[in-house]
């Protein structure tokens, strides 16, 4: 399925006059405005395709309709999110739920839906069927040097299909850990992990990066291998130039200023890319700004300053993605929700009196700081994130068109009731 021009400029016509003018109002106090959408513009997120299908939980999972069974109908179905918000130009893969078999087609048919392809990921943390070794008891962190030479081999692998897709990163995310004291020995552990990564690091082609993701707890209980940012960066700034950290926001111990990292990571020329999502509790993988959106802002907030102080462009800099899971919503149109809500956080974040926090800041004046920032994101963008979206002919409400034309109903009658896709 595939959205032509005319439906959306349909749609547009619809709401046009009620956008303009929350659009006139808005820009009214905005003296950037310009500026703004044209950064909002070029400001795309990835779309994993791991979450194109409906999630579950480690109880159960209530199957989605209309899922995308193929890697050929995960592209189909990016494609529709970027038809409508034009903000999800790429599609990260996870290797092996995503194998392409045919890499020069499957890039062709991306490119048709005017996609690219962001970081390939690797799986260490599933045995898959007719694996030698398995990773229960983890995988490049291994006592066991054949466990790990096969995590290691499986990297250079994922490697070898994203430079056939046009991919500049792996994403290695670890399941390693302990779930008992005493069950690993911390200091090995960290170095077998070290020495893995050099290996897969080698065969990293020149222009890529590597990004190494932490995350706290789960699926092991007691420690993780890579379980923050400051392990994570330990990694990266021994493994080289083009080893990062990346930060996923569900993967912090409870009220971690995430934001804080943010800014430190990028002073070190650290930081590589993030995994949005939002969270109350744990890993929860929500929507992005639905659960803590001033969070979102702040976050952002520290990536516009941090960026601009080291002359990075935003919207490619970094490796930007969504990592959610969806339980209860349409995978779609969740997705429609978060790279909203990442929008409208980015559009506040670059709206922020860059001067007046810092003399703010100069004179410890602690309210006129915090004001600064409230009042910002207190501000309604939605109208300029709107304009910026209609400009390149993206809908002017993504999720009521996707309501409206039935899409999921359509995908449905494509692709079935009893659907599964791959992925966690
Ligand atoms: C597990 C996880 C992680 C990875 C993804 C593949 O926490 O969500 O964030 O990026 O699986
Ligand atoms: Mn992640
Ligand atoms: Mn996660």
């Amino acid at each position: 399925m595939k959205l032509d021009n005319q439906t959306i400029e349909q749609h547009n016509r619809e709401f046009v006059e009620k956008h303009q003018r929350a659009f006139s109002y808005t820009t009214e106090n905005i003296a950037n405005a310009e500026e703004i959408m044209d950064k909002l513009q070029q400001f795309n997120i990835a779309i994993p395709s791991w979450a194109l299908g409906t999630g579950g939980t480690r109880f159960g999972r209530f199957s989605g309709k209309g899922e995308p069974g193929t890697l050929e109908q995960k592209i189909e179905d990016v494609g529709l999110l970027h038809a409508l918000n034009r903000s999800s130009g790429a599609i990260s893969l996870h290797i092996p739920w995503d194998i392409p078999q045919d890499a020069e087609k499957i890039k062709a048919l991306a490119a048709s839906h005017g996609l690219g392809f962001d970081a390939v990921n690797s799986n260490t943390f599933q045995d898959q069927p007719g694996q030698e070794h398995s990773y229960k008891f983890g995988s490049l962190h291994h006592v066991d040097p054949k466990v790990r030479k096969q995590a290691v081999d499986h990297n250079i692998e994922v490697i070898k299909h994203g430079i056939a897709l046009g991919s500049k990163a792996l994403t290695v995310w670890l399941a390693d850990g302990s779930s008992f004291p005493g069950q690993l020995n911390f200091r090995e552990a960290f170095q077998n992990t070290l020495e893995s990564l050099k290996e897969i690091y080698k065969h990293l082609p020149e222009d890529w990066k590597m990004f190494v993701e932490y995350k706290a707890f789960e699926p092991n209980f007691y420690s993780t291998t890579i379980a923050d940012w400051g392990q994570s960066l330990l990694l990266a700034s021994k493994l080289g130039d083009k080893a990062y950290t990346l930060v996923d926001l569900g993967h912090h111990l409870p009220n971690a200023n995430i934001e804080q990292i943010v800014s430190l990571l990028l002073m070190e020329g650290k930081l590589g890319g993030f995994h949005f999502n939002d969270s109350k509790y744990a890993d929860d993988d929500l929507t992005a700004g639905s659960i803590k959106p001033y969070q979102l802002f702040l976050i952002f907030s520290e990536l516009v300053d941090g960026m601009d102080a080291r002359g990075i462009d935003h919207a490619t800099g970094l490796g930007w993605m969504i990592d959610a899971s969806h339980n209860l919503k349409d995978p779609l149109v969740d997705l429609l929700q978060s790279v909203e809500a990442i929008k409208i956080a980015y559009a506040q974040a670059l709206l922020v009196d860059r001067k007046a926090l810092k003399e703010a800041q100069q004179q410890n004046d602690v309210v006129r700081a915090q004001e600064i920032l409230q009042d910002v994101f207190r501000t309604d963008v939605r109208s300029l994130v709107a304009e910026a979206r209609l400009r390149q002919g993206g809908a002017l409400n993504p999720v009521t068109l996707f309501n409206e034309l039935g899409i999921r109903n359509s995908l449905i009658e494509e692709r079935g009731s009893n659907t599964v896709a791959t992925g966690l």
